[in-house]
């Protein structure tokens, strides 16, 4: 059930700190038949670094899987894009990934974007201490649904770095929309190198997202703090426990948070009353067949050059180039 709040006197606890669009998509969200919060929620500087004790876990297996395909095969991947690249970092995180592809890519620009802003500046002033000789600029962007570059972005040989299967959190048709709009971002001497998560037994997956210390759930659940800060909302996050499984008839892991009790949650302008069991959908991670994942570089203006996969078949690389207009 949901009803309008009655108007109060704004104070800093009770003000929504969201942009009013941003405000907006939250409010949408929440009143939804199905509740849904984008898992662009996650990551507050708390949720970038519980991501990053993610990725240390031993059952979330794609950035270790990732990592070796880049350390197996990254002499080549160097070769195929060669030096002199703006590397175009999306979601960027800590910057170690790319930081890593530095000595063998040798970029004439390293560009980092996040939407953890305050996250993104202090990567990139360790980095620059680092490597001094080349120009980095790190822009704080929700680049889920525009991608605008700026004019400090060198226009020649722009490559989109997307690693981590981060492409996953979209559906592919918000995918396919995504990749059309880097396209749009670079000239024909453009390409993305593209970290994809493949199709895998259920088992592997469940783990990897409902890990056995709980940090995935700290994760998921930390949304809710976001959340409380953004739209001045009262979720209590002990009365929420985390959910997360592959869901095979649509290809893709869902992480859910499901009320463990009745309850009401309000926030700026609403409030919700949530029955035992009822839950909020905050993340789909689509896991793609290799083909499917090349089929849909082709479909959006690119086409996958080559591909590279662990001994498993667990995950893919892809260099795709620019299809020239
Ligand atoms: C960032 N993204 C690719 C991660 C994933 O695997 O979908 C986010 C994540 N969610 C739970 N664990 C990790």
């Amino acid at each position: 059930m949901i009803n309008p709040m009655p108007t109060t006197r704004l104070t800093e606890t009770n003000r929504p700190h969201a942009s009013p669009a941003v405000f907006a998509e939250l409010d949408a969200g929440l009143r939804a038949g199905a509740a849904c919060i984008s898992p662009k929620f996650l990551y507050d500087a708390l949720g970038s670094r519980l991501f990053e004790a993610i990725c240390e876990l031993p059952e979330y297996y794609p950035t270790r899987t990732e990592a070796s395909i880049f350390a197996r095969h990254g002499h080549e991947m160097a070769r195929a894009i060669g030096p002199g690249s703006t590397l175009i970092d999306l979601g960027a995180g800590n910057c170690a990934k790319a930081a890593k592809l530095f000595p063998l890519l040798h970029p004439a620009q390293y560009v980092a974007i996040d939407i953890s802003a305050d996250f993104l500046r202090e990567s990139i002033e360790r980095l620059q201490q680092r490597f001094s000789h080349i120009e980095m600029t790190g822009l704080g962007l929700d680049f889920s649904n525009s991608l605008d570059l700026p004019g400090i972005v060198r226009p020649e040989r722009r490559l989109f770095f997307y690693p981590g299967s981060s492409i996953g959190n979209f559906t592919p048709e918000q995918a396919g929309a995504f990749l059309r709009r880097a396209r749009a971002q670079c000239d024909n001497d453009g390409g993305l190198l593209i970290g994809i998560d493949l199709v895998k037994d259920s088992a592997t997956l469940d783990a990897a997202y409902d890990d056995a210390l709980g940090v995935t759930a700290a994760f998921n659940l930390n949304l809710l703090r976001h959340v409380n800060h953004l739209a001045a909302a009262d979720f209590d996050v002990r009365q929420w426990r985390h959910r997360g499984y592959y869901n095979e008839a649509q290809g893709r892991v869902e992480m859910h948070l499901e009320a463990r009790e009745a309850l009401t949650v309000s926030w700026h302008g609403g409030t919700r009353a949530f029955v035992a069991g009822q839950r909020i959908h905050t993340e789909n991670s689509y896991k793609y067949r290799q083909s499917a994942a090349v089929g849909l570089l082709e479909q959006s203006g690119f086409h996958a050059a080559h591909v590279w996969t662990d001994p498993a078949g667990w995950f893919a690389v892809i260099h795709a180039r620019a299809i020239p207009i």
